[in-house]
């Protein structure tokens, strides 16, 4: 990709999101930042180096609200309106509870959030990228959507369906220069993932305990390195894990 190509992030007000914009924005590219909290997103300005700043648009936008999502696109300043590049991170897991204790409304919000945010954004971004026959699109999915585990329950469900997406999006877009690549990550610290998820923060610090766990910076390198391999060269779906994290074998009951 040019390095003065436009870049849409979603969920850049932390974490991976927030990493990818500044890491995107260091090499020159002008990034637009999303998410809901507006103020995390002035902080990510402030924190931006001044020479960059002008290539930065900051914006509050709820991926989950179809209508403010179509009217944001339809309005970006010309300067960043062809979007070159996608990163639909925005997402968020809720709970570890068993099915049978688990919040509706929570496994309701995960569904809006990780599967119809993600296809309301690409929705709108996808004539664009068709129309200049130009484009690259990252979802980011998570091992939860390989592997099961105890509490997985819908989140690991929703970056299944983030996996298949992206192979069926790449699939229609065949005939096109257009590339589609899912990004499904292990454990990362330092983000917010699993203060949003315990909705307790002493709680959450233990779940990387003794694990020199991946970081969002991780990612936004592993982002940045695929959005500028060759043009002829497709990462449609790519594992990472720390090297401290690997697979368990099936469980039984046994009477
Ligand atoms: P964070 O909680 O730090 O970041 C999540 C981001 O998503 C925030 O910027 C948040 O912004 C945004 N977001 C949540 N809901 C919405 C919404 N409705 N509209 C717009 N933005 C929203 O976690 P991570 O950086 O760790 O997570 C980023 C992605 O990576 C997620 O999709 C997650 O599932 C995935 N992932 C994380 C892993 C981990 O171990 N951390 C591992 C594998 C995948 P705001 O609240 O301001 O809207
Ligand atoms: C986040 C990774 O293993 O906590 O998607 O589900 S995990």
């Amino acid at each position: 990709m040019e390095r003065d190509s436009v870049v849409l992030v979603t969920g850049a007000s932390s974490g991976i999101g927030k990493a990818v914009a500044s890491r995107f924005l260091a090499e020159g590219y002008k990034v637009i930042a999303t998410g809901r909290r507006f103020e995390r997103l002035i902080e990510l300005r402030d924190a931006t180096p001044e020479d960059q700043k002008s290539n930065l648009l900051i914006a509050e936008l709820d991926v989950t609200n179809y209508l403010s999502v179509a009217e944001f696109l339809a309005h970006l300043p010309a300067e960043f309106k062809s979007i070159q590049i996608l990163v639909n991170n925005a997402g968020l897991a809720l709970g570890l509870e068993p099915a049978y204790k688990a919040e509706l409304l929570e496994w309701f919000q995960m569904i809006d959030t990780n599967i119809k945010g993600l296809i309301n954004i690409t929705n709108e971004v996808l004539p664009g990228m068709i129309e200049r026959n130009h484009g690259h699109i990252f979802n980011v999915g998570s091992v939860a959507g390989t592997y099961p585990y105890p509490g997985g329950n819908v989140y690991g469900s929703t970056k299944a369906f983030v996996h298949e997406y992206s192979s069926d999006l790449r699939a229609g877009l065949a005939n096109t220069a257009l590339r589609v690549s899912s990004i499904e990550p292990g454990m990362i610290s330092g983000t917010e993932f699993s203060n949003v998820r315990l909705k307790d923060d002493e709680r959450a610090a233990k779940v990387y305990d003794g694990i020199k766990a991946l970081s969002a910076e991780d990612m936004a390198e592993t982002i940045f390195w695929a959005a500028n391999l060759p043009t002829h060269v497709s990462i449609n779906k790519l594992e990472v894990m720390p090297v401290q994290q690997s697979f368990s074998a099936p469980n039984f009951y046994r009477e």
